[in-house]
């Protein structure tokens, strides 16, 4: 019998996408009131441009505990006119970051490529909203509501739970007449996790591959880094860009930085490293 097999290590194979975060929210975690203003969010876009971003995600809600809510009619005053600005000056995917079953319909009449929703289209209109487009649907799962998430989250395998609310979502999806193809999963980390639960997942996030679909990664700056390292929020990178790369080798096709120079730069890194792997075939009997 002969065994043959290729060595793989260090080689992805994955498509790599970096979605660079634009935060137009007042309260936002760390991004807060910089951006509020249309010329200086075009400016950071244009920047994230010039350093190879692939896909803009604009969020109009903060989802970080204890973050005031936003009205459906603040979160498209917030959203769409940098969308449609967005869109209008650049050639760039852009992604919206929200809950909100009208915000969604106003961003795919505005050009979105994107809907990227932490509630993974469970609240009321949402799958009627994006099924008759052609936009891609982000499904993040999230433990709980942020106000509490971070309170006592539980799991009896974190990975294990996860798939399971993916498989539902994803049924749902299809039965609604969802195309599968534009569908992409994303854990959450940090969405009612322990810091104990995002090292398990991103220790395995191989497993989510099962799915068969592509997989979104958001780590940069989290406390799941400035917690790991105690290390406050300017001071993540280092631990972001490790993060990532981790979830890239595991299979992560896109992953939401705040970084997008230093995070294409290390993508690049290991491309280079993937593109120049010796092929070892080895051949046993
Ligand atoms: C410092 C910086 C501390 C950022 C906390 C944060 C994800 C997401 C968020 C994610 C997807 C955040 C909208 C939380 N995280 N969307 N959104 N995946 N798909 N917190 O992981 O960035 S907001």
């Amino acid at each position: 019998m002969s065994l043959n097999t290729t060595n793989n290590d260090c080689l992805i194979t994955n498509p790599v996408k970096v979605m660079g975060i634009v935060n137009v929210t007042p309260d936002s975690f760390s991004d807060g009131g910089k951006f509020a203003d249309i010329d200086n969010a075009l400016a950071q876009v244009e920047c994230m441009i010039a350093n190879g971003v692939d896909i803009i995600d604009i969020g109009g809600e903060s989802t970080r505990p204890g973050a005031i809510e936003v009205s459906e009619h603040d979160e498209i005053a917030r959203v769409i006119p940098l969308l449609r600005a967005i869109k209008s000056r650049f050639d760039i995917d852009v992604s919206i970051d929200t809950s909100k079953a009208n915000v969604m319909k106003a961003a795919i009449e505005n050009n979105a490529d994107m809907i990227n929703d932490v509630r993974a289209l469970q609240n009321k209109g949402c799958i009627e909203a994006v099924k008759d487009s052609n936009v891609e649907v982000c499904l993040m799962h999230m433990q709980g509501m942020p106000r509490t998430m971070q309170t006592n989250p539980q799991y009896g395998n974190v990975i294990d739970d996860i798939i399971t609310f993916f498989n539902q979502r994803i049924a749902d999806c299809l039965q609604a007449g969802i195309e599968r193809n534009r569908l992409i999963l994303d854990p959450g980390f940090g969405f009612g996790k322990t810091l104990a639960h995002n090292y398990h997942l991103l220790a395995n996030l191989n497993r989510f591959n099962q799915l068969d679909l592509p997989l979104l990664a958001g780590i940069s700056r989290k406390s799941m880094i400035g917690n790991l390292l105690n290390r406050d929020v300017e001071q993540r990178l280092a631990g972001s860009l490790t993060a990532a790369i981790v979830a890239v080798q595991q299979g992560a096709s896109i992953i939401r930085v705040h970084d997008v120079q230093e995070s294409v730069d290390a993508v690049a890194i290991l491309k280079a490293v993937a593109q120049y792997k010796e092929k070892i075939s080895l051949v046993s009997q």
